[in-house]
């Protein structure tokens, strides 16, 4: 395949991570793209081997420019509506993404996760659970390792990859042994014209897909093209006896996977409803790849949550301070309290608050006014969350907002630092912020 593209003008759009993995593959495949990116400096760039490119073009994209070469590979950090991408694409220029370049590429079996939430978990469980089943799994995408990266490690026997909406937007030929919409909510509402338009780009992984499992209780994830290969999952009893689901035996709920039970609910290591949903996920979606049961049940009982998802950071004096800085939309903030509220003895303090990406506040009050008792917001959009809760306070800033818990939480609480906002108006990223977190928490408490 990339012979073809070796007499192809190609320009990589956006020199992040992934950018920086595209450059580094087509460079390995003897192609010289010409580089570019709207930030004047953008980190990592001196590690590449910039001589052998076709130049690299920092600031303001030219349009002109891009509407000369053959192919745009865009990173999913760049929105699509640039003008200077829409010019291109009039000329006829095509835009792809990497992952849709890994796909034209890859010859591997492939997994593939998409969601508003849980993609991170759910990835992160299938490719251990496939490891333990002496399948060489490498989880890639959105999760953090670029697929042009992922796809050059030899001994890699299936990639399970994890999509976020914008990858989907600029891909089209990627064949899957199973897929996934795990769920949808409102997200990323900056970037589409409407809550269809961001569903829409979801349903695109079920495209070629072998199996398409979906949600039952969730009308978007259910594939809108006709004549797939499907089943649904749900937390309720499966629909045939061949079904997903979770039936109850002598008062124990055992999670059910294609006949078999798998697995006691009380037995997976992970708490909250939502996550039940994501180990029957996960189960599933392993087993379309010749994963085994004992494996499945041992790597469920044991998975440790990942950084940043309702992480228990202190316990101190019967407080228990809880970074779910991930949360980045109203859906993660409501799963989290409504999975951790049934373990909170006293009161549950919630943090929340950045940076909105026009969401509607809104969505979130029932949680607020009927599970929160006291919240604390900060950030940009601090003020419109606060709004939603009488007798809320607003601080400065995340460090202000942990002193202001420190001084109401007593014995039996929990503070829950879940946001429902991105992080970008005050932090690098989410990781930043939930490190900060649990820096202010150990300053301030001890
Ligand atoms: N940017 C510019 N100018 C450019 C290109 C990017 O200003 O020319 C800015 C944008 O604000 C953008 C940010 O830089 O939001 C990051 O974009 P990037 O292209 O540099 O991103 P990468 O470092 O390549 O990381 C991308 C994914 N980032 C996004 O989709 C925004 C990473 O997902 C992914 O892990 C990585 O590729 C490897 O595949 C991160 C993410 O935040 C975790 N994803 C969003 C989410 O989960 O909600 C979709
Ligand atoms: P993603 O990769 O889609 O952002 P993560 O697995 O990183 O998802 O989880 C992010 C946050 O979303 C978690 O901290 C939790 O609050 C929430 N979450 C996780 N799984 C689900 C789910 N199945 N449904 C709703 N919310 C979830």
């Amino acid at each position: 395949m990339m012979s073809s593209w070796q007499q192809k003008r190609i320009a990589v759009v956006g020199l992040g991570l992934s950018g920086q993995a595209t450059v580094r593959f087509l460079l390995q495949h003897g192609i010289r793209p010409v580089l570019m990116d709207t930030r004047k400096k953008p980190q990592g760039l001196k590690e590449l081997a910039l001589d052998k490119t076709d130049g690299v073009y920092l600031g303001e994209l030219d349009a002109n420019r891009m509407a000369h070469m053959d192919v745009l590979v865009v990173s999913p950090g760049l929105d699509l509506r640039h003008p200077a991408i829409r010019f291109a694409m009039a000329q006829g220029v095509e835009v792809i993404g990497d992952v849709e370049l890994f796909a034209r590429y890859n010859s591997k079996p492939v997994l593939a996760i998409t969601g508003s939430n849980g993609k991170s978990t759910v990835t992160a469980m299938v490719e251990a659970i496939l490891q333990h089943s002496g399948i060489k799994a490498v989880a890639a995408g959105n999760i953090g390792l670029p697929v042009l990266t992922a796809v050059q490690q030899a001994d890699a026997e299936l990639f399970v990859l994890e999509l976020s909406s914008f990858q989907l937007d600029t891909t089209s030929s990627l064949t899957s042994i199973a897929s996934t919409i795990l769920n949808l909510s409102a997200d990323h509402l900056d970037r589409y014209p409407s809550l269809q338009a961001y569903c829409d780009s979801k349903q695109r992984i079920y495209q070629q897909t072998k199996l398409a499992l979906y949600n039952r209780d969730d009308e978007h994830t259910v594939p809108q093209q006709p004549g797939l290969n499907q089943h649904s999952l749900g937390l309720d009893a499966p629909q045939s006896p061949d079904g997903y689901g979770v039936v109850e035996r002598a008062g124990q709920y055992y999670l059910a996977l294609a006949g078999t039970e798998l697995m006691p609910v009380s037995s997976l290591s992970l708490v909250g409803r939502h996550n039940q949903y994501n180990a029957l996920a996960a189960a599933a979606l392993s087993l379309a790849a010749g994963a085994d049961f004992a494996s499945m049940r041992h790597v469920l009982s044991h998975f440790k949550g990942l950084p940043h998802r309702c992480e228990l950071v202190l316990k101190h004096n019967d407080i228990r301070w809880v970074n779910d800085s991930k949360a980045t939309n109203i859906g993660a903030t409501q799963a989290a309290i409504a999975g951790l509220r049934s373990d909170v003895a006293g009161q549950l303090i919630l943090l929340a608050g950045g940076d909105g990406k026009g969401q509607d506040m809104a969505e979130l009050a029932a949680a607020l006014q009927q599970d929160v008792d006291q919240l604390i917001t900060f950030g940009q959009d601090g003020a419109a969350i606060a709004a939603m809760k009488t007798g809320s306070l607003q601080v400065a800033d995340l460090t202000a907002a942990v002193k202001q818990a420190a001084r109401l939480a007593k014995a039996g609480d929990m503070v829950l630092l879940s946001p429902a906002c991105a992080s970008l108006d005050m932090f690098r990223n989410y990781q930043e912020r939930g490190e900060r977190f649990a820096a202010a928490v150990q300053e301030v408490v001890r």
